[in-house]
């Protein structure tokens, strides 16, 4: 597959393709397993289960993790909301744990991804500790100040202009010391940073440089495209008709996606290129899937969110995957179907169905993962979906997204950000303390070990995809072609390379049927079912059960 701009596929060596045809997990590392007892996961809990995450018989086999943030934070966004983005917070344990991490790591051929938020900082920060005591100093333009737009009759000060927080609410928060307004996408306690201050690009870049220094393979920029607001600060224009969330009350013209973006994004790629090997992916903030496609480079992934909000059925999918071919073309797309900022895919998909039973449950998540591992684009597997988590209810008195707290109406994230279940112990394995959150209340039956034990259960479905997919150009780095296979409610794809075909069938609905196959070369036969391990060979038909997944190859 030529890539544009680079070498083609072939020519990109294994040390450097990963970023292109590997499958990178992410851990969400409060929620992954906890070696103190103190009840938050942490770096030395994620070192005790890296050989369930590495190759291996009974391994998943991802190549890279993703790590949300782990630097010192009061914790008001789950780590979002950075103190000192060169070090590692206390409760994830040390520098010297991170450094044990990546060679442990690289020991095991996984590299290692660090969320880098540098669209924000906390407000605890030091940086913004003294910017917010005086308009003099060296960190006072760090932030972006400006002074109130007027008065209004009470005397209060009113904000510069009409930008949103993305929770809700003004953008602007009013420092009577400097008598004037910072400006916060998120929470006011994420101030956000003046990229257009030239002293702030030094110190950001010899921060980056500091964990290449250290090994780290690779970085998720947080919310990339907001970085430059437009110089003015111009007022974005209303819309009448806004959407579920306040933020969509505006169209968002002025407060990211400005067009000195590109030079500031390719002064950080030179950064990251100058190590071998490294890669990045950008967080795209609210913007759609042409300017994903627009941000990305080689080596330089673009989160878009399309099949983050794709409905369980095969309509929302052949749609969502077609307008991903037209949008991403030859470039390089990634495949999301959870984070931890959304309501984990089994969840979302078990609302279309109407369903709330286990079986459903896991049916869905075998076949969603068959999608997510044969598409086009490099996966980013979210932990705990290889095992079929889904959403936990947390009771208000227990919530610790603090935008669900303050924001009315806003989804709890912590619904997706369940502790990990490992084993069926009253605490799944996952701490010896009390968990942060609470253990999923299915877990006594939905954890790894039980799993490990079953070859029909999702874990084993993960592993089998996985496994098939290391051993398939074609449905790694294969071209996409959609096909019709004459029924609805069946989406089915073909993936090529050179002479290697795979197809791929997913029915979606709760009723079978048989399907008529694509004419080939060959008799196709079915080289993995999301239902079982009988792989019968097949004629031009072949039966689809109810929300079930077939790979076929000839
Ligand atoms: O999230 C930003 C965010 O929520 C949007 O990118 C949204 O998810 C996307 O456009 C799909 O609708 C990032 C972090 O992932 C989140 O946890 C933080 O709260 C936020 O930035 C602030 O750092």
């Amino acid at each position: 597959m030529a890539i544009p701009g680079s070498a083609s596929a072939a020519d990109l060596d294994a040390a450097s393709r990963w970023w292109l045809d590997g499958v990178v997990y992410q851990v969400y590392p409060r929620s992954f397993a906890d070696s103190n007892g103190d009840g938050v996961g942490d770096l030395p809990g994620l070192i005790d289960h890296l050989d369930y995450l590495a190759g291996g018989a009974d391994s998943l086999g991802v190549d890279a993790i993703w790590l949300s943030p782990i630097y010192p934070s009061p914790m008001l966004d789950g780590g979002y909301d950075v103190m000192d983005h060169t070090a590692v917070d206390p409760v994830f344990g040390t520098l010297a744990d991170l450094d044990r991490l990546i060679e442990e790591c690289h020991r095991r051929r996984i590299r290692v991804i660090l969320d880098l938020v540098m669209n924000h900082t906390s407000n605890l920060h030091p940086w913004f500790v003294q910017s917010r005591q005086s308009r003099t100093g060296p960190f006072a333009d760090f932030f972006l100040w400006r002074d109130p737009s007027g008065w209004d009759r009470d005397g209060r000060p009113e904000p510069p202009n009409n930008w949103l927080s993305w929770f809700g609410g003004s953008a602007w928060e009013w420092e009577p010391r400097r008598r004037q307004f910072y400006l916060h996408t998120f929470l006011s306690e994420q101030p956000d940073v003046n990229w257009r201050c030239t002293a702030l690009r030094p110190e950001m870049w010899s921060m980056v440089r500091g964990w290449l220094d250290r090994g780290v393979d690779g970085f998720r920029l947080d919310v990339f495209n907001a970085f430059l607001k437009a110089a003015e600060m111009p007022s974005n224009p209303e819309i009448a008709a806004g959407g579920s969330i306040p933020w969509d009350s505006q169209e968002h013209r002025h407060d990211k996606d400005q067009p000195e973006l590109h030079d500031l994004l390719a002064e950080f790629r030179r950064i990251v290129d100058s190590q071998p090997g490294t890669a990045t992916v950008g967080e795209l903030f609210t913007s759609g899937i042409e300017a994903a496609a627009a941000y990305w480079a080689p080596r330089h992934l673009v989160f878009d969110w399309v099949l983050l909000e794709t409905e369980w059925t095969a309509a929302s999918f052949r749609a969502a995957i077609a307008a991903r071919e037209a949008a991403w073309s030859s470039r390089w797309p990634t495949i999301v179907l959870s984070n931890h900022d959304h309501s984990r895919h089994v969840s979302r998909y078990m609302h279309t169905l109407g369903r709330r039973d286990r079986a459903t449950a896991d049916a869905v998540a075998k076949a969603a993962a068959t999608i997510a591992l044969t598409l086009r684009g490099t996966p980013f597997l979210y932990y705990g979906e290889e095992i079929g988590a889904w959403d936990i209810v947390v009771p208000r008195s227990r919530a610790q997204d603090r935008a669900a707290v303050a924001m009315a109406g806003w989804w709890n994230r912590d619904g997706c950000r369940a502790p990990m279940a490992w084993s069926g112990d009253e605490k799944a394995g996952f701490t010896s303390g009390r968990p942060w959150l609470p253990i999923p209340p299915d877990a006594a039956s939905r954890n790894v070990e039980q799993q490990r034990a079953s070859e029909s259960s999702v874990l084993a479905h993960y592993r089998r995809l996985l496994a098939l997919r290391r051993g398939s150009a074609a449905l790694r780095t294969g071209e996409l072609a959609i096909v019709d296979v004459g029924d609805p409610d069946v989406l089915a794809y073909l993936r090529r390379a050179g002479d290697e075909v795979a197809l791929v069938v997913v029915r979606f609905g709760l009723r079978g049927g048989e399907i008529e196959l694509p004419p080939a070369a060959g008799p196709w036969r079915v080289v993995l079912s999301s239902h079982d391990l009988a792989t019968p060979t097949v004629g031009s038909r072949v039966a689809v059960r109810p929300i079930e997944a077939i790979v076929l190859q000839l």
